[in-house]
C-alpha cells in the first residue's frame, strides 16, 4: 500500500489516530482523501493492537465538506452511474471498533456527515456544524438528512438543511449532536483519554455495545431490546466477563484478554 498524502496516521497506545490533512482546502473531502481514510480505518479495524480510533482535522477545519471544485462539473452519470463522490463513504460504517470524531473548526456538509458517521463526537469550543449544501443547489448526500434528525430532532435538522446556517459547539451539545464540548487546547487530550478508556475494556463487550446502540437506529424497540438481550447473553461466554466480575468481587483491577 502507498503512503497516504491527505491524511496523517499514528497510534497513541492502542488508539489509532487519523488526522485529515489537506489544510489548503480546509480538508475538503475528495476521492483520494476518502480512499485513504477508508484504507486507514480498515487497517486499524483489522489490527489486534488497536482498540479504538479517532478521526480529527485541524484547528480551523475538521472538514469543510465534499470537494466543491471537483464536483462542480459532474454530470448525473458521473455521480449515479460511476458513483463519484459517494463511493467509499460508507466504509466507515463497516468499522466494528469504536470511532470517535474530535471536531474543531468547520464540520460542514460532508464534513458534518463524516463526523456523524463516527460513533460519537467530541467538539472543541470553536466547532461549527452545518449542512450548507442547499446553498450550492444540492442537498446532503452522505446521510445528513437522515442522521441529523436522528441526532437533533426534526426542527433543528430542517432549520440547518433548509437555511444552510451553522450551529456552534454549545448549540450542538444542547441539541445532542455532540457528546461533550471542551476547550480547543484540550480537544486531543480529552478525546485520547476517552479512547484509551475504551481500549482498557474488553473488546468483545466494546464491539457489542457499539453494535447494540447502532441497532437502536435500525429497528423498533422490541426488536432492538431482543437484539441487545442476545448480545448480553453471549458476553457470558467470554473469559473477560468472568475476569471483570471476579476482579470486582476481589476488589482488584481486571486484566482483560479480549477473549
Ligand atoms: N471544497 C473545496 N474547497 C474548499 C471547500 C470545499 N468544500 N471549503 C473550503 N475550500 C477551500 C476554499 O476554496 C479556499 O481555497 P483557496 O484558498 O484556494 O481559495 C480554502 O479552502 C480556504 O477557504 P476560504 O477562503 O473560503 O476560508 P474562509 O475562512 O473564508 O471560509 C468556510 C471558510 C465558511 C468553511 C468556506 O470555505 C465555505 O463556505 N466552504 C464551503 C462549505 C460548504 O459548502 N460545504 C459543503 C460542500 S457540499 C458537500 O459537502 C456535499 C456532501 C455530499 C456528500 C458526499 C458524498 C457522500
Amino acid at each position: 500500500s502507498t503512503t497516504p498524502e491527505m491524511i496523517l496516521v499514528r497510534t497513541e497506545g492502542r488508539v489509532g489516530v487519523i488526522t485529515l490533512n489537506r489544510p489548503k482546502a480546509l480538508n475538503a473531502l475528495n476521492e483520494q482523501l476518502m480512499n485513504e481514510l477508508g484504507a486507514a480505518l480498515k487497517a486499524f479495524d483489522a489490527d489486534p493492537e488497536i482498540g479504538c480510533m479517532v478521526i480529527t482535522g485541524s484547528e480551523k477545519a475538521f472538514a469543510a465538506g465534499a470537494d466543491i471544485g471537483a464536483m462542480a462539473t459532474y454530470t448525473f452519470a458521473d455521480v449515479y452511474v460511476n458513483d463519484y463522490i459517494t463511493r467509499n463513504w460508507e466504509t466507515i460504517r463497516s468499522v466494528r471498533k469504536p470511532v470517535i470524531a474530535a471536531v474543531s473548526g468547520f464540520a460542514l456538509g460532508g464534513g458534518c456527515e463524516l463526523a456523524m458517521m463516527c460513533d460519537f463526537i467530541i467538539a472543541a469550543d470553536n466547532a461549527k456544524f452545518g449542512q450548507p449544501e442547499i446553498k450550492l443547489g444540492i442537498i446532503p448526500g452522505a446521510g445528513g438528512t437522515q442522521r441529523l434528525p436522528r441526532a437533533v430532532g426534526k426542527a433543528k435538522a430542517m432549520d440547518l438543511a433548509l437555511t444552510g446556517r451553522m450551529m456552534d459547539a454549545l448549540e450542538a451539545e444542547r441539541a445532542g449532536l455532540v457528546s461533550r464540548v471542551v476547550p480547543l487546547d484540550k480537544l486531543m487530550d480529552e478525546t485520547l483519554a476517552a479512547a484509551l478508556t475504551i481500549c482498557g475494556f474488553s473488546l468483545p463487550s466494546v464491539m457489542a455495545a457499539k453494535e447494540a446502540v447502532n441497532r437502536a437506529f435500525e429497528s423498533g424497540l422490541s426488536d432492538g431490546v431482543m437484539f441487545e438481550r442476545r448480545l448480553f447473553h453471549a458476553l457470558f461466554a467470554t473469559a473477560d466477563q468472568k475476569e471483570g466480575m471476579a476482579a470486582f468481587v476481589e476488589k482488584r483491577a481486571p486484566v482483560f484478554t479480549n477473549t
